[in-house]
């Protein structure tokens, strides 16, 4: 995989995210402003571009569909970064390279432009129902879109709640309070199905609905980007070991410092690398099962997922 293609594919989805970003305007100003910010800072763009290819992968066509889910996806994923930077939780100032939220705009407004952008993913989302229907289209194929978007938006809503990323979050918190060695792989497991591949997965099941994907495509998906979303944040853990502050845009060595348990403490740094080659090659043996595994949009999705075992950032 090039990394001029993943680029090029980014540049499309922020040209498509900026669709649907908030007018700065009117008495809200300041939190729009933050809102824009933390979505302008940077950010790699993976779920939207996962949801993208698969949408894709399935034969999806209709942008006016599938942009509004890319963009409510990366608002999601943004709030929760606004989130975790607050300093009730990581107390991060830096973020993408640039000043985290509050940092930035002050505390209020952090919590306040995370909290606006979940509920603007929604206002955002819904908007896949306005598709003007061609006028070809009978009332029964409107009738099955609009069951598709009802899918997508149960799904989306279902993986960022307490059933998934917030569920995740809950459980991290505090973990954190505990002594490191009561901290199993059990619990580990549990946080990084739920924090981290509970948006990977749902991006790609949201991707798969909106195309007209079977309930066992879709729950096949489910169970790929649950290994890819493990894979990715194993990947993360180990980055907080090996890599660097400039590349990363946040400083390394974390979890150390904070006396964190980890994948990583836990099977240590060579068994970590291998099982994000093991959990990598085992989601793009599911992918190849998948129809539409062979368009143009599969492969590239299986060279993404490839891409994330040499990531460096
Ligand atoms: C506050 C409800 C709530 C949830 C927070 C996502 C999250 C849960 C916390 C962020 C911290 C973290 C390390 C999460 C694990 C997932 C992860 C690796 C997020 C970073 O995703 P990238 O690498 O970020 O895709 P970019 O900046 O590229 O979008």
């Amino acid at each position: 995989m090039t990394s001029d293609k993943i680029r090029e594919k980014a540049e499309e989805i922020d040209r498509i995210i900026n669709k649907y970003l908030p007018k700065e305007e009117g008495q809200a100003l300041t939190v729009m402003k933050a809102m824009n910010y933390s979505i302008h800072v940077g950010g790699k763009r993976l779920r939207p571009m996962l949801m993208m290819e698969t949408y894709r992968m399935f034969g999806g066509d209709t942008d006016a569909v599938i942009h509004p889910f890319m963009a409510a996806m990366e608002m999601i994923h943004t709030y929760s970064l606004c989130h975790d930077d607050l300093p009730a939780m990581d107390n991060d100032l830096m973020r993408r390279g640039k000043k985290s939220t509050h940092a930035e705009f002050g505390e209020a407004m952090g919590i306040l432009a995370g909290d606006a952008l979940l509920n603007y993913a929604f206002e955002t989302a819904i908007r896949a129902f306005d598709v003007v229907p061609g006028s070809g289209e009978s009332d029964a194929e409107r009738l099955a879109m609009a069951m598709r978007v009802s899918r997508a938006l149960r799904i989306l809503a279902k993986k960022a709640g307490i059933y998934g990323m917030i569920g995740g979050q809950v459980a991290d918190v505090e973990a954190e309070d505990k002594d490191p060695s009561e901290v199993t792989m059990d619990t580990i497991k549990y946080i990084h199905e739920n924090k981290t591949a509970a948006m990977i997965e749902s991006s790609m099941m949201i991707g798969a609905a909106l195309a007209g994907a079977s309930e066992e495509e879709v729950a096949e998906l489910e169970r790929a980007g649950s290994d890819v979303g493990l894979a990715f944040q194993i990947a993360d853990d180990i980055l907080d070991v090996t890599g660097d502050d400039a590349t990363l845009g946040k400083p390394v060595g974390s979890d150390e410092k904070n006396g964190k348990t980890t994948y990583v403490t836990l099977v240590g740094l060579e068994q970590a690398k291998n099982d994000v080659r093991s959990l990598s090659e085992r989601a793009v043996s599911k992918l190849e099962r998948l129809r539409g595994s062979d368009t143009e949009s599969g492969r590239f999705l299986k060279e993404l997922i490839e891409s994330l075992i040499e990531r460096d950032r």
